[in-house]
This record gives C-alpha cells, structure tokens and sequence, in this order.
C-alpha cells in the first residue's frame, strides 16, 4: 500500500479494508489530495482478492466537513471544470466490492456526498447530516440533490438543500438515509463486525448483488428487473451457486471459492 499523507489505510485479518479520512485539524476536509488518496486505496483494496468489503471512516467529531472550501474559495468555473475533480468522485462509485461508510459526527456537503456514494451508512449517536453549501452561495456539486432526494424523498431532501436542516443519527435512520445506528463507543467496532460478515460471503454474487441494487437508481423497473435476472441466472454457472446450495442440503457450512 502507498505512502498515504491524508489517509491511514489497514488491511485487516477478516478480509476488511480500513481507511480513516485523516485530517483531522479540517475536521477531514475534502480537499483534492485527500480524494486522491482515497479513490487510490480503494482502488487498491477492490483489487485486492484478500479484501471482501471496505470501510470508509473519519473520527468521532467528523467523519467530513465537506470539499475543502480553502482550496475552492478561489476558482473559477473554468478551474472547477478543467480540474474535473467530479472523475475522482465518480470513482467512488466503480468500486466493485462493498464499500461502507461509518459515519460518526458531522457529514456535510461533501462529507455527506460521500457517505452517500457508498453503498450503505451506519451512523454513531452522534452522527449529523447536512449540505450546508447554500451557506456558501453554491449547491451540492457530488451528488447532493440526487442521491439525497432518492434516500429521503423529496420534501426533506429540498429542506437540508434550500435551508440547511441537518438530520440527527436517529432521523437519518427514520428516513431511510442510513441503515444503523450503534453506539458512539460500538459504533466502529459494529461496523466492523458487519463488514467483515459481509467479507465472508460469497465474492461473485456479492459482486453481482451490489450492482443489481445500484441498478435501482439508475434503470426504469423492466430494465432492472432483467438486469436482475441475468445476474440470477448468471450465478448459476458459478462454483459458488453448487457449493451454497449442497452445503445448505447437506446442513454444512458453504466454503467459499469466488468462482
Ligand atoms: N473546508 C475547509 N476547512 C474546514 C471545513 C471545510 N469544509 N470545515 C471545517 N474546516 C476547518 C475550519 O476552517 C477550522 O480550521 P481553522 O480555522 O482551525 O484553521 C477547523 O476545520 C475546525 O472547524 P471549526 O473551527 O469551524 O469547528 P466547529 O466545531 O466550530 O464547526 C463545522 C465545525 C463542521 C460545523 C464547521 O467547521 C463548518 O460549518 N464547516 C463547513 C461545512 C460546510 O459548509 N461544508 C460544505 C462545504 S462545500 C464537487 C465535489 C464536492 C463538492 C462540490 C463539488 N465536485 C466534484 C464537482 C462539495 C462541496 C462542499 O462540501
């Protein structure tokens, strides 16, 4: 793994990938060394067939206050459009194995962006979400307005947006926006936990079902239905489909091959 300044990557024993966003001085600030860091480790960590799922998190009093808004402060649209900082972002999205943020603290503009980028949220108490950038004379830029209205629904999502309303841990929970909450004190640790469950399962189909949910916000119903099925009935020409199914027959646990 690469000398990282903004990151601190662990490659864990349980087939789990930790990266904690490391500036803590910014309350982990996005700025674009950071982001690049960042799409750089998980893209090595997806590449890596001793990973089975990766955890994105920052420190309980942030896990990101947003893009770094000392490094935006100046430009100009034509710096925001050549330096193409979205691509960085968007690879966020390729990733091809289970990627779950662990959110303790504020996530804001960016922060929440990108907590939202990965494919589910597991909050601590104390978790709070927002996209304060109408403070700042812009709006979201990664995704806000999009991924935040598909979790919330509309009427709450134009509310954090037009008028800056965060949502506690337990909110973001009721709204959809977050899958658990646990503990300031478990929160990690039970991310953990999950993540490394969901490391020891099945490595095609795991594949395979985290791009068939994405495939929910992309495609119309009849598009994803068949997407969906294709994916099914592709499952079946893995090992993996055999051994699940005679381990379950025979009442034995499965092993494994990612074949
Ligand atoms: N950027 C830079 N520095 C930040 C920062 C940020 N977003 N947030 C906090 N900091 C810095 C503060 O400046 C302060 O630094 P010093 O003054 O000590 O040098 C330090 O972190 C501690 O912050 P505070 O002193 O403010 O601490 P408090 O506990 O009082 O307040 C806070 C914490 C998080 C509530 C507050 O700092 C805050 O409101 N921060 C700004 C939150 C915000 O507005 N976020 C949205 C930023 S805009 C895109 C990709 C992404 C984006 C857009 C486009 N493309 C790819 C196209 C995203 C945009 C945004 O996120």
């Amino acid at each position: 793994m690469a000398d990282y300044e903004n990151i601190l990557v662990e490659k864990r024993d349980d087939r789990v990938g930790l990266i904690r966003l490391n500036r803590p001085k910014a309350m982990n600030a996005l700025n674009g060394a950071l982001m690049t860091e960042l799409v750089d480790a998980l893209g090595v960590l997806d590449a890596d067939p001793e990973i089975g799922c990766m955890v994105v998190t920052g420190n309980e009093r942030a896990f990101a206050a947003g893009a770094d808004i000392k490094e935006m402060e100046t430009s100009t649209a034509v710096d925001m459009l050549y330096s193409d900082r979205i691509s960085l972002w968007d690879r966020v999205r390729d990733i091809k194995k289970p990627v779950i943020a662990a959110v303790a603290g504020v996530a804001l503009g960016g922060g929440c962006e990108l907590a939202m980028a990965c494919d589910m949220i597991i909050a601590a108490e104390n978790a709070r979400f927002g996209q304060p950038e109408i403070n700042l004379g812009v709006i979201p830029g990664a995704g806000g307005t999009q991924r935040l209205t598909r979790a919330v629904g509309k009427a709450l999502a134009m509310e954090m947006v037009l008028n800056n309303r965060w949502l506690s841990a337990e909110e973001a929970y009721r709204f959809g926006l977050v899958s658990r909450i646990f503990s300031n004190e478990l929160h990690l640790e039970e991310t953990l936990r999950i993540a490394s469950e969901i490391a020891a399962r099945a490595p095609v189909a795991l594949r395979m079902a985290k791009e068939a949910v994405n495939a929910a916000f992309e495609l119309p119903l009849a598009e994803g239905l068949r997407f969906e099925r294709r994916a099914f009935y592709f499952l079946f020409s893995t090992d993996d489909q055999k051994e699940g199914m005679n381990a379950f027959v025979n009442k034995r646990e499965a092993k494994w091959q990612g074949k």
